[in-house]
């Protein structure tokens, strides 16, 4: 039996199709009664398959360019965006990384933020980033067959080369969080002269040029199934250090107090690294992590 669900986005002033119930999903973006749909709207090629989220579908808002995907989610979430809108833009003119970074961000690669409310308490917020990253690395491997580690603490990166960054703001009231915004940037299809130095792509690693919207709805699916699992810190924890670029290995931390050298020994559920150092044993919350070559 066929069921159509309608749900209208008033940001864009677009109707959301989804079909459920069909053996293949599918959605589309079509122009409702408004006679001038706003040019920053991109229509997903049909054939798409559809994320789903428990047979409700997602709010997906498209633009050609942004400043930056989080900072508008947050705007539309202080407006009362719905759980789990994403906002994707072929470009953001000022995508944003940690501690008031840059993040390049070309044509050509996938930039998006996810709104969720998790209802958690603030003590899991780092949880949160382990989640994304494991879902991440997942979606990526099961789409190309690329292997990425995770480096921390919100990078995913290939023979030590960043491909994929993760910026996740929160916002917490008292003990609980409010909402949080996943940011993910992934550099798809983007080449050495777009990129900065040290980080890769898809492109540069399989040398092939691969559907970006294929990718978009593969990792949205794996995000959602984590989702559901992505209560068990322990299994989250685990999989983000069996996966790790550098588990066990020498490294050095810069942080706002200076550099910590030493083993890594693992991460804690609440999102701080064990460093094995001359001293004993130090937990650093947060901080740039390189390898001790
Ligand atoms: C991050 O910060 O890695 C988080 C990046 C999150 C980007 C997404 S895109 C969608 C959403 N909207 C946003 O505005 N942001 C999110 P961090 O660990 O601070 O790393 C930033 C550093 O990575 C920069 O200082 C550069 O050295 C490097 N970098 C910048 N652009 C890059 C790129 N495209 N690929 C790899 N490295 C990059």
């Amino acid at each position: 039996m066929q069921k159509e669900l309608t749900r209208c986005n008033f940001e864009l002033g677009l109707l959301l199709v989804l079909r459920v119930g069909e053996p293949s999903q599918r959605y589309r973006l079509r122009a409702p009664d408004n006679p001038n749909p706003p040019s920053r709207v991109l229509t997903p090629k049909t054939g798409t398959p559809t994320p789903t989220r428990r047979g409700c579908g997602l709010n997906i808002i498209r633009y050609k360019r942004i400043s930056s995907t989080n900072t508008k989610a947050k705007t539309l979430v202080e407006k009362g965006a719905a759980d789990w809108t994403v906002l994707v833009s072929e470009v953001q003119t000022q995508g944003r990384g940690r501690s008031g970074r840059s993040w390049k961000s070309p044509k050509g690669g996938l930039w998006f933020s996810l709104i969720i409310r998790p209802k958690i308490p603030i003590e899991r917020i780092p949880l949160l980033q382990f989640w994304v990253a494991n879902a991440l690395r997942k979606g990526i491997e099961e789409a190309y067959g690329v292997r990425p580690e995770v480096k921390w603490p919100n990078d995913l990166v290939v023979d030590w080369k960043k491909l994929a960054g993760i910026l996740i703001e929160t916002k917490i009231s008292g003990p609980e969080v409010v909402y949080a915004i996943v940011g993910i940037g992934l550099n798809l299809n983007l080449s050495a002269e777009q990129l900065p130095t040290g980080a890769t792509s898809i492109f540069l690693v399989k040398k092939k040029r691969f559907s970006l919207e294929k990718t978009f709805s593969s990792i949205l699916t794996v995000l959602e199934r984590h989702y559901e699992t992505s209560r068990d810190e322990n299994a989250v924890v685990s999989d983000w250090w069996k996966h790790c670029a550098h588990r066990m290995k020498p490294v050095i931390i810069e942080t706002g107090n200076g550099k910590i050298r030493g083993k890594c020994l693992g991460v804690n559920p609440d999102g701080s690294i064990i460093i094995q150092t001359e001293r004993g044993n130090i937990t650093v919350p947060d901080g740039t992590l390189r390898l001790d070559a």
